[in-house]
């Protein structure tokens, strides 16, 4: 007899702005199909490719699902299974140890394989705030903008994704919705139904630059240089909104300078593109009451990508278009929850909080951490990582580095995953954890405005654990005795919230638990009337803050590291930019074992331009090499016009021992840092490439 078949809710907690809210059929404790929920007005029933999928995953042959320890050499990835018992009583004893003589010398390391607060940094976090044990520095991805967009708006606030169905004119700027942002496509789309225009502003050809009516295609790590050759037009033409400027503004003056500074000829020239084309894009823009900017991080990922985050920012502010709920921008709306990270992550149980806080290690120079051996400025060397929601082998810059630091044979490394990947390789305890099927959680969003919970549709699979009962064990194990580590998994997402917030009114932890999602109350055009969340309360051109903190207060535009006006010595060795911006069916590194999307996307390609192919012998379909003074690795060439000449694109992010040489494009990135923000720079980049 067939088992009953159940329904169960849940939200997709993959690092993607759309938060898709899920609906899963569950048959004998197994989820048999993922769909979006219809009733979510934000998800319309869609889930991506991959996710619909996600049931593969979940019940994919190679989970994880007992404990193990290594039993090979560091990296071989040999393990044999033990019991949770021995698993925690073995990372507890090696933990106390290290910690009661050098606490900082032990390094959590985690980014978004989630992106629920529970799973994500809750008990994780107060574990190691317990400890005295090193901050991670977690600005993998988004650091540099949400710098830029704290010292302009105040917060990482924008418009409404639904509303972009209203616009006259969309920027997809520095973002690839069709492969990363789904459920904002919709809505251009609908948009360009009604009649938008829709301009792409990015080095290449993506899918979604294929979609629009236009596409410029810049050098990478120039729209800066864009942004304010567009401000001369707008300030030269007097297409600006005066009365917005003098209500909810500050530093017009200053802006104006700057702005004078890079007439459409010096853009157009640091851009590598027409003149004509920066003087009709400003005009347009600035004349369009309904224009809306899709800003995203693909453009932040370089060496001036905060001022760069700032710059744009500033533009729906000197033309107003901010008055129409159907104008403005949209990079994260992630700032607009009333999220309490305090009691979510206790810093305060910090052994020095606050005069005296660990040592702050960034992610991005994981590699040159795991290398240092130690000393008066960087403090011991660390002795110990564990690592959840994240596989830095892949996804970490200047691959080889990292992958050095974690072949260390004194480094005690626990990973917890769902399945081996390039890091657990590396691992001396691997410990299985729960997906998101198997666990509660509580989520918001960065592409819209809901808050939303997630109930565990099944059983955890095998012996798997959320993140959270392992951190609980092993601190059990440690006999630490902070309440606060033991709380259960629904005592901490009540606590994930400020339910008190206006924004909330209305919403309690039961509601939401009930209904599966609420919309947070902000206002339709939020800054119509002003309404910032900085000091002044005004959009900052100039910058009080930056100043103090001894940076250039007003948006301003920097060469890329590497780059011929940057380096020019290296772009001689070095002549060509490499991007690695993700592929379609892959997140990030997740779902590049799951066969069928890994057969999608086939093997590892690298888009070259017809000029820049021939100039090196290279045909389509070649094998070529590519490299820097960082590394090298193997992939395909397309030769292709997507690719503007003197760029070449790797789309990403591969696991390394699934590509046929066992390396990523990570091998040629750098551990360089972004202007503001400390971000990673992965498309601030030069390589050379040969045929292999
Ligand atoms: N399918 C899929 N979806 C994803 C992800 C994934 O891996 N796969 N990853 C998720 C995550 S973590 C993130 S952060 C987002 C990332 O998604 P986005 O924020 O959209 O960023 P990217 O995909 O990195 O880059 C977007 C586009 O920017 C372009 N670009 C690169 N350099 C520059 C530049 O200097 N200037 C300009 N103007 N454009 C540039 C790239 O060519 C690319 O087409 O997507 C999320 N969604
Ligand atoms: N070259 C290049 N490198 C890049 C990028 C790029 O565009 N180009 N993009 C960068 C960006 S934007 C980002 S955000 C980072 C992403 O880097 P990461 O956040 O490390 O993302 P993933 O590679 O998806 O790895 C997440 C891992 O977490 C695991 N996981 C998921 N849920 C859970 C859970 O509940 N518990 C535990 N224990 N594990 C879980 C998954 O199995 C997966 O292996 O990569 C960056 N690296
Ligand atoms: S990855 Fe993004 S688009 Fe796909 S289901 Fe998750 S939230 Fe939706
Ligand atoms: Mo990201």
């Amino acid at each position: 007899m067939n088992a009953p078949v159940e329904f169960a809710r849940a939200v997709c907690p993959h690092d993607c702005p759309d938060t898709c809210a899920m609906r899963v059929t569950v048959q004998g404790g197994r989820a048999i199909k993922v769909v979006g929920d219809p009733d979510h007005p934000p998800t319309q029933g869609v889930l991506c490719t991959k996710v619909s999928r996600y049931a593969d995953r979940v019940h994919h042959p190679r989970r994880l699902t007992t404990p193990m320890r290594r039993v090979g050499p560091k990296g071989e990835g040999r393990f044999e299974p033990i019991s949770w018992d021995e698993a925690l009583h073995l990372a507890g004893e090696r933990l106390s140890e290290i910690a009661a003589r050098a606490p900082e010398a032990i390094l959590p390391y985690s980014y978004a394989g989630t992106m629920g607060f529970v799973q994500g940094d809750s008990i994780a976090q107060r574990f190691f705030h317990k400890l005295g044990a090193s901050q991670l520095d977690r600005t993998i991805c988004a650091a540099a903008g949400a710098a830029g967009l704290k010292y302009t708006y105040g917060a990482s606030l924008g418009m409404h994704t639904e509303f972009f169905a209203e616009s006259e004119l969309i920027l997809i700027w520095g973002a690839n919705p069709i492969a990363s942002n789904l459920h904002f496509w919709t809505r251009a789309q609908e948009a360009k139904r009604n009649g938008a225009r829709l301009i792409a502003i990015d080095p290449y050809r993506s899918l979604t630059a294929e979609k629009c009516h236009q596409h410029i295609a810049l050098r990478p790590g120039t729209d800066g240089a864009l942004a304010l050759g567009m401000m001369h037009v707008l300030i030269a033409e007097e297409m600006l909104d005066r009365a917005y400027i003098a209500d909810h503004t500050l530093g017009f003056e200053q802006l104006n300078a700057r702005a004078l500074a890079y007439p459409p000829s010096r853009a157009a020239q640091i851009c590598g593109i027409e003149e004509q084309v920066i003087v009709d894009l400003a005009r347009l823009y600035g004349r369009t009451k309904k224009a809306a900017i899709r800003l995203n991080y693909g453009m932040q990922r370089v060496r001036g990508g905060g001022n760069a985050v700032r710059a744009i920012a500033c533009l729906p502010s000197l033309t107003g278009a901010w008055r129409e709920r159907a104008g403005g921008m949209l990079l994260s709306s992630s700032g607009w929850a009333p999220v309490d990270s305090h009691a979510l992550s206790r810093p305060d149980l910090m052994p020095g909080w606050p005069s005296q806080p660990a040592r702050v290690i960034n992610m991005n120079a994981i590699g040159d951490a795991l290398c240092h051996p130690g000393d008066a400025t960087f403090g011991p060397k660390i002795e110990a990582i564990v690592v959840y929601n994240s596989n830095p082998v892949a996804v970490a810059p200047d691959s080889a580095r990292v992958a050095s630091g974690f072949a260390r044979e004194d480094l005690f490394t626990i990973v917890l995953e769902h399945f081996q990947t390039d890091t657990a390789d590396y691992a001396d305890l691997l410990l299985p954890a729960t997906t998101q099927l198997e666990h509660l959680d509580i989520h918001k969003s960065y592409g819209h405005t809901h808050v939303m919970v997630n109930l565990p549709a099944i059983a955890p699979v095998g012996e798997a654990r959320p993140n959270t009962e392992i951190f609980r064990g092993i601190a059990r194990s440690m006999n630490l005795d902070e309440p606060a580590l033991y709380d259960s998994d629904e005592t901490v997402a009540k606590s994930a919230l400020r339910w008190n917030d206006p924004l909330l009114e209305g919403v309690t932890w039961d509601t939401l638990k009930r209904d599966g999602w609420a919309k947070l109350k902000v206002s339709d055009a939020p800054f119509a009337n002003g309404g910032f969340r900085t000091p002044s309360g005004k959009c900052e051109f100039f910058s009080e803050r930056l100043a103090q903190a001894g940076l250039e207060p007003v948006p301003d535009y920097l060469p890329p590291y590497e780059s011929a006006d940057g380096s020019p010595d290296l772009a001689e060795r070095y002549p060509l930019a490499m991007i690695s911006p993700p592929a379609r069916n892959f997140l990030n590194s997740t779902f590049v074992n799951v066969d069928s999307l890994r057969a999608t996307e086939g093997e590892p390609h690298l888009d070259m331009h017809p000029a820049d192919a021939c100039e090196r012998g290279i045909n389509d379909g070649d094998q070529v090499r590519i490299f820097n003074d960082r590394g090298s690795m193997q992939a395909r060439v397309r030769v292709t016009g997507k690719s503007r000449e003197g760029l070449v694109v790797g789309l990403s992010i591969w696991w390394k021992k699934l590509a046929p040489d066992g390396r990523n494009a990570n091998e040629v990135t750098s551990q360089a840092l972004t202007d503001l923000g400390g971000s990673a720079t992965f498309y601030d980049c030069l390589v050379e490439v040969e045929r292999a």
